[in-house]
């Protein structure tokens, strides 16, 4: 039997090379914990998702020669509480900003979403996610690149459920909060 030397962790934990806050925003129940659960550990379980609660997630997202390690917040229930959701938006780096693409009521509420994410953390890079694909849809793909167009932000469509574009979320936007914070950095 061998014991774990310091060399093993490193293997196990690669190094990453920038990190940061990211924020995950949008009405309630447009799918954002299932997106993160679903990013960070690879299922989709309604019942599981709705008890957990937690705060943030912490992952490496590897982009071959950049590792981000990404801490992302989720507002665990706190969709209605707009003053004290105020701290929750201190120091992210980056936003995710979801509505349910088979809900036309949560896209109607994207401008008041972008808002506040603008208010808080300034011209942080910010990805529009149209969620649950999967389902039938009551706002179409060009609704959402319009809002984006408009914003300049970046825009998938995305299902939780089964996991289509999950991944590409946060690859996209991970390259943009590290020119963010080299751009940022080098102007103080
Ligand atoms: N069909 C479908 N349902 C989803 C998807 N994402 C989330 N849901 C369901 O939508 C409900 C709300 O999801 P949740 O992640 O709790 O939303 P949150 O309030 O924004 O965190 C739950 O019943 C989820 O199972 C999806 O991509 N497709
Ligand atoms: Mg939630």
């Amino acid at each position: 039997m061998r014991l774990p030397t310091q060399s093993d962790d490193q293997h196990d934990s690669p190094k990453y090379t920038h990190a940061a806050k990211m924020v995950v925003v949008g009405e309630a129940s447009v799918g954002k914990t299932s997106l993160i659960v679903r990013y960070c550990k690879g299922f989709f379980n309604p019942e599981y998702i709705s008890t957990i609660g937690v705060n943030f997630f912490v992952q490496d997202v590897d982009l071959g020669n950049r590792v981000l390690r990404l801490q992302i917040w989720d507002t665990a229930g706190q969709e209605q509480f707009g003053p004290l959701r105020r701290r929750y938006y201190v120091g992210a780096k980056g936003a995710v900003l979801v509505y349910d693409k088979s809900d036309s009521s949560s896209y109607q509420r994207l401008d008041y979403w972008l808002d506040e994410i603008r208010e808080n953390t300034g011209e942080v890079p910010i990805i529009l996610v149209g969620n649950k694909a999967d389902l039938e849809e009551a706002v179409g793909y060009e609704f959402g690149r319009q809002v984006a167009y408009t914003y300049k932000l970046s825009f998938i469509e995305a299902s939780a459920k089964t996991g289509e574009n999950v991944d590409k979320i946060f690859t996209t936007i991970a390259p943009q909060i590290i020119e963010y914070i080299d751009r940022t950095s080098r102007s103080r």
